[in-house]
């Protein structure tokens, strides 16, 4: 029960990690669930987008300090980490963050593996790690500074001081803030816009954009090219643009 599955209606998912007594504090067993839950919405056809979400006060306070504070290397090597990161590393389809309160360390990590963070207004981000002596270990070191720059990154892996959801998304680590009690109906509208769209399209702006980011641009221009041409073996792409000549709404199939 720590981590819920909802398989809601119009091809969304929710995902609810529900650890309150540890503030959703991500032990193994948390992350091992949360892994084989993206790897089963990953082959699930029906499912479009997903929101991951925490409780009310809590997204994640991060990895679970007492499972690792007497922890030697070599043990934490043989955890393998990051083969329960993996499933949503490389999660194929849209991903919506919902953060209610904190998102701390292997938390803030954990939303900026989403495509889009809507924070409710008194949200909070932090990369405390360094507080208790260690750095962040699963992107928090990479992808903050590729959200935010270099200078704003810096500030906030090296004094572990938690930023408002205001200033998070003034410095773009979030996509929208709303109030408090809107963001899992926002999150959840956001997802299911999206999941009417095509989902092969969808998968593969995902897809450029996530690795496209990291390549020479001359490389990734030819990456997207080749993935537009390629959406003209779609069934949607026929359908999208036939409804559009015939002033009609389209009917996507994801095929
Ligand atoms: N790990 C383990 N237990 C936790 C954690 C945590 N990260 N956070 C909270 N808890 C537990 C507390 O120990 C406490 O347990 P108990 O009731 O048994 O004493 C319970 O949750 C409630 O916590 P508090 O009493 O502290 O509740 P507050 O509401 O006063 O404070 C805070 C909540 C602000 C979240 C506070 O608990 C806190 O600062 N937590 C630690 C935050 C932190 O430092 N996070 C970074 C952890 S390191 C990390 O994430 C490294 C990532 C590496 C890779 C990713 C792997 C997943």
């Amino acid at each position: 029960m720590e981590v819920l599955l909802e398989r809601g209606e119009e091809h969304v998912a929710l995902v609810r990690i529900n650890r309150p007594e540890a503030r959703n504090a991500l032990n193994g067993a948390v992350r091992e669930k949360l892994a084989r839950i993206f790897l089963e919405l990953a082959r699930d056809e029906e499912i479009r987008s997903v929101v991951l979400t925490g409780t009310e006060t809590v997204f994640a306070a991060g990895a679970d300090i007492k499972a690792m504070a007497d922890a030697q290397p070599v043990e934490m090597i043989l955890r393998a980490g990051e083969q329960n990161w993996a499933p949503i590393k490389d999660f194929p389809k849209p991903l919506i963050a919902a953060v209610n309160g904190l998102a701390l360390g292997g938390g803030c990590e954990l939303a900026m593996h989403a495509d889009m963070i809507i924070a409710g207004a008194s949200a909070k981000f932090a990369q405390p790690e360094i507080k208790v002596g260690i750095i962040p270990g699963a992107g928090g070191t990479q992808r903050l500074v590729r959200a935010v720059g270099k200078f704003k990154a810096m500030k906030i892996l090296l004094t572990g001081e938690m930023v408002s959801a205001q200033d998070a998304e003034a410095m773009g680590l979030v996509t929208e803030v709303v109030p408090d009690d809107e963001v899992l109906d926002r999150a959840l509208a956001l997802a299911r816009s999206v999941a009417r769209l095509p989902p092969l399209a969808a998968r593969k702006i995902k897809e450029l954009v996530l690795q496209g980011g990291d390549l020479p641009l001359e490389a990734a221009l030819v990456m997207e090219r080749h993935a537009f041409q390629l959406m003209f073996a779609t069934a949607d792409q026929k359908e999208g643009m036939q409804a559009f000549v015939e002033k009609r709404s389209p009917n996507f199939t994801g095929r």
